[in-house]
């Protein structure tokens, strides 16, 4: 019985699943496969004080792998950023960014 050729669940992240996402090993497959039912809040924040590409890396860095962030799209000046509502709230992912040294507008 061969132990591959599992598919594997990736729902709410609004990204397309991985090629390899497709045809895992058993062991692996129990730490990848996330069903999630997630509401899923989207908010774009403006953002003062960013010049350049660097800036953009700072806040993508800021909000990097912080739990509650599905996605996030860093322009100089703003941020969209897609959330789990359960999990974070707006005024603590503008911390983040203020943390790192910009100036969030409100
Ligand atoms: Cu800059």
């Amino acid at each position: 019985m061969p132990d591959v050729a599992i598919v594997s669940v990736e729902a709410g992240l609004g990204q397309p699943p991985r090629p390899d996402a497709f045809c895992v090993q058993t062991e692996r497959l129990i730490t990848k496969t996330r069903i999630m039912e997630v509401t899923v809040a989207e908010t774009k924040i403006a953002i003062e004080g960013m010049s350049c590409q660097h800036c953009v890396m700072a806040v993508k860095k800021a909000l990097g792998g912080v739990p509650g962030i599905l996605e996030s799209d860093i322009q100089v000046g703003s941020a969209s950023v897609k959330y789990d509502e359960s999990k974070i709230k707006k005024g603590d992912i503008e911390a983040k960014i203020e943390k790192a040294g910009y100036k969030v507008k409100k």
